[in-house]
């Protein structure tokens, strides 16, 4: 297993020196940021990017992310100039040698929180998301000033635009479209050497009547049966998956190992149906048995990137949500001690 950090680049108040002293870090997870969605991302871009890593004694292992753009997810006809630009940097990514690239299907948004600054008892922060806040949210007018995150990513127009645009779109569509995309794209990863690797949708259900499909252990089975490829594979996201029960880690572990390419290892603690809080990564903090997964992961082999996700804010931390330094360097820290306890006790199991 490689452990990894996500770091954004030179405006990242997170620095690579801090990260570096992580110990057991060894690779970096990161993107180029400033690239308009849709576009091709330049080689020379990627290249800058890889050596100021490098400069720091790390590897750039994996791309997060390349997005999709939504007229893709749409099944517009400019989907093609789209996907040709994505199939490009693509290329790009496997002539710069990174052969990992986390993307996703969700349409609009990203991750959706309901609160950036959940108040812990012991003075730290998380992100947190409660249905009902949800539904109080989207009454409103200006929903997406209102959604913590999402008022710097859309002009109030193109919102308004994207969201009338997908309510024709139900899952069966979500689904061929992400089929038409994949049958284009697979074939290029393949070729390049890349593997993609999609991050399930967070939280895992519809929200605000847009369709979200990669939610469950169905979903990424039958997303890995499109193209039988190694370059189509999935992300597993303990957090993600974890905020909604019914998701066995464990057994996902089992039944997909062979595509899982990348791993987000977090906790979540699950407060009611559809709300939730990020937790600390400790096992004992959330809903989500973090040595289980990790058991899992090592009995099936898995030897890829794996990175600790989002952390509170803790010890007066102020930095980008769920991505400040400390609280993921105590993430990496107890993850490789799990994996070490893993390793030393798997084969008397
Ligand atoms: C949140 C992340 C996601 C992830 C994308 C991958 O912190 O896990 O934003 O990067 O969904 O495409």
């Amino acid at each position: 297993m490689k452990m990894t950090m996500r770091w954004f680049g030179g405006d990242d108040p997170v620095k690579l020196e801090r990260i570096r002293q992580v110990f057991g870090v060894s690779g970096i997870v990161s993107a180029l940021h400033d690239t308009p969605v849709g576009e091709v991302w330049p080689y020379e871009d990627l290249m800058e990017l890889k050596e100021q890593i490098n400069a720091e004694g790390l590897q750039f292992e994996v791309v997060e992310s390349i997005p999709v753009h939504e007229d893709i997810k749409l099944g517009l006809d400019t989907r093609d100039k789209y996907i040709a630009n994505y199939c490009a940097s693509i290329e790009n990514l496997g002539r710069a040698g990174i052969r990992t690239l986390c993307y996703n299907f969700m349409p609009v948004f990203d991750w959706t929180r309901t609160n950036l600054s959940h108040p812990y008892a012991d003075g730290s922060h998380a992100l947190s998301f409660n249905y009902e806040e949800l539904q109080k949210i989207s009454s409103g007018n200006d929903l997406v000033d209102a959604l913590p995150g999402w008022a710097e990513v859309y002009t109030p127009d193109r919102f308004r635009y994207l969201m009338e645009a997908f309510q024709g779109i139900g899952q069966d569509a979500m689904w061929d479209n992400l089929e038409y995309f994949l049958k284009k794209v697979i074939p290029v990863a393949e070729a390049a050497g890349v593997k993609m690797c999609i991050h399930p949708d967070d939280p895992p259900w519809s929200i605000l009547g847009l369709p979200r499909i990669i939610v469950d252990e169905d979903a990424l089975l039958r997303l890995v049966n499109i193209i039988d490829s190694p370059s189509n594979g999935v992300t597993l996201c303990t957090g993600s998956l974890g905020a909604s029960l019914s998701n066995d880690l464990p057994q996902m572990v089992r039944k997909l190992h062979r595509r899982i390419h990348f791993v987000h290892m977090r906790n979540v603690a699950v407060v009611g149906p559809k709300s939730f809080h990020e937790a600390p990564h400790l096992s004992s903090m959330g809903s989500v048995d973090m040595f289980a997964v990790m058991r899992s992961l090592v009995k099936c082999g898995y030897s890829g990137p794996i990175r600790p996700d989002h952390g509170r804010m803790i010890w007066g931390e102020i930095g980008r949500p769920g991505y400040g330094l400390f609280d993921r360097a105590l993430g990496a820290a107890y993850l490789q001690g799990l994996y070490e306890a893993a390793n030393k006790t798997v084969s008397y199991s």
